[in-house]
């Protein structure tokens, strides 16, 4: 009787202190993923939004570590049609957006783009969904402004690595919103999850015969990265405006500063051109303009029935659209803008070009309105070399450069942690970054991953040819 006491209390002592010293490992395992980035310890994968507000604590951006080496190559969007039946199918996926010079976002998104790619159906379409989630740790989901349904039964959270398919229809036409909607809905659309989706109405729009061209714009904002504090109580650090091809040979952009100043869109003058815009948000409003015409014809959300002549400028709400026409009268350079002009500072610029001749080749504009920085790495043509790495190989197996010339390596590890190294010119990068180089001799050089990255790592080579 007595022995069973002291055992039962020596039990319950024990099952204290093993309490207690688990507690204290979970404390020092969250700080530490949180503090360093590392991805050693697994203690926050099954609690990922519970995190968030952790993560703030510390002032800098938070990768998730299990999104720490992930860049996936973005996956196209599937889309067909049989009938009044279209099919869509969507990944949700993390890839990195350059959102302006020497700013990557990792962002979270819709098939690896930013907004996400633009879905076309007509007005009495069924729309077959289905969303398929790579991210390896946090649900995703869909809302469609476009549809009606019951959110708990069809814009539910998809678990990684699993597809989800909801059926519903487009029965109203207009130009929508549509998002991510797992909570919190701020951050899973402030980090990339959004996108356009246009209903095309039956009868088409009233003006349709006018229209010589058309284009879509969407404005996005972007915030520090995975911030939900700084979302919630903070400023945006980026407006940007976008395009996604309403037709084949148009640009395709993501939401990245000067994304349509560097690819500007175009016209001839006279033309009547219409822009399905939409401001996705998620905080701000978006003042829609043209600078130096007017909207002749203009349907708020995109349905004929909104139809309204002669505006200046066009409100658009978090997740408001419309159909926007005017004519370019005069040949020149045109920007349009959110006349909010703070969001002007931010990037909420884009450019249309109106051309009495022939409207020059997208290469062509490229040339002269892309960014120095861009221009500079083309101009420098085979001696500045972009090499990339992915598991245990390098994005090609020979490089090319000439002898007498200084030769600029820039190096990133898309997947993966490698280096770079070439002996003979002393290059030892580990990751990511740059090294310069004057190679004198013609000869082929050995490339080669100087950090231990795996099972292939011995096999990752390639040449640098110098001639
Ligand atoms: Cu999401």
């Amino acid at each position: 009787m007595f022995k069973d006491i002291k055992w039962t209390k020596i039990s319950i002592v024990l099952v204290f202190w093993i309490a207690i010293v688990t507690a204290l490992l979970n404390i020092s395992g969250n700080n530490h993923i949180i503090a360093s980035g590392d991805n050693n310890s697994g203690t926050n994968q099954e609690t990922a939004h519970g995190h968030h507000h952790q993560h703030h604590n510390t002032g800098d951006s938070a990768v998730i570590p299990e999104h720490l080496n992930l860049n996936d190559k973005p996956v196209p969007m599937e889309i067909s049609r049989t009938g009044k039946d279209v099919y869509v199918t969507m990944t949700a996926q993390i890839t990195d957006i350059d959102i302006k010079d020497g700013y990557t976002y990792k962002a979270w998104t819709f098939n690896g783009e930013v907004p996400g790619p633009l879905v076309v159906v007509n007005e009495g379409d069924t729309i077959h969904f289905t969303l398929e989630n790579h991210d390896p740790i946090i649900p995703h989901s869909m809302d469609f402004h476009a549809v009606h349904a019951a959110p708990d039964k069809k814009f539910i959270d998809v678990h990684p690595n699993e597809d989800g398919t909801f059926v519903y229809q487009a029965s109203n036409p207009g130009v929508f919103m549509y998002h991510c909607g797992t909570g919190p809905a701020l951050l899973h659309i402030g980090n990339g999850m959004h996108g356009m989706i246009i209903v095309m109405p039956n009868d088409g729009y009233p003006t349709d015969n006018e229209v010589d061209r058309e284009y879509v714009v969407i404005q996005n904002e972007w915030y520090k990265y995975n911030d939900l504090e700084d979302m919630t109580y903070g400023q945006s650090g980026q407006v940007v405006l976008s395009t996604k091809a309403l037709h084949d040979g148009l640009p395709n952009t993501n939401g990245t500063v000067g994304a349509l100043i560097e690819e500007p869109l175009t016209a001839k003058a006279g033309e009547k051109v219409r822009f399905y815009v939409l401001n996705v948000g998620p905080n701000e409003t978006s003042s829609f303009h043209v600078i130096g015409t007017q909207f002749d014809d203009v349907y708020i959300d995109g349905n004929p029935a909104n139809h309204f002549k002669g505006m200046q400028t066009v409100l658009l709400p978090a997740s408001g659209g419309a159909v926007v026409e005017f004519t370019l009268k005069e040949a020149g350079q045109y920007k349009f803008v959110s006349h909010q002009f703070d969001q002007v500072e931010k990037g909420a610029a884009g450019l249309i070009i109106a051309f009495d001749d022939k409207i020059p080749d997208r290469s062509e504009l490229k040339k002269q309105f892309g960014s120095a920085e861009k221009n500079k790495a083309d101009s420098e043509g085979n001696n500045y070399l972009k090499i990339k790495a992915t598991n245990y190989e390098f994005d090609q197996k020979e490089y090319t450069v000439q002898a007498g010339e200084e030769v600029t390596i820039d190096f990133t590890s898309e997947q993966g942690y490698h280096g770079l190294s070439i002996d003979e010119f002393n290059v030892n990068i580990h990751g990511r970054g740059k090294a310069s180089f004057t190679p004198d001799k013609p000869g082929k050089y050995k490339i080669y991953c100087n950090i231990y990255c795996g099972t292939g790592h011995y096999e990752m080579e390639a040449i640098l040819n110098v001639k």
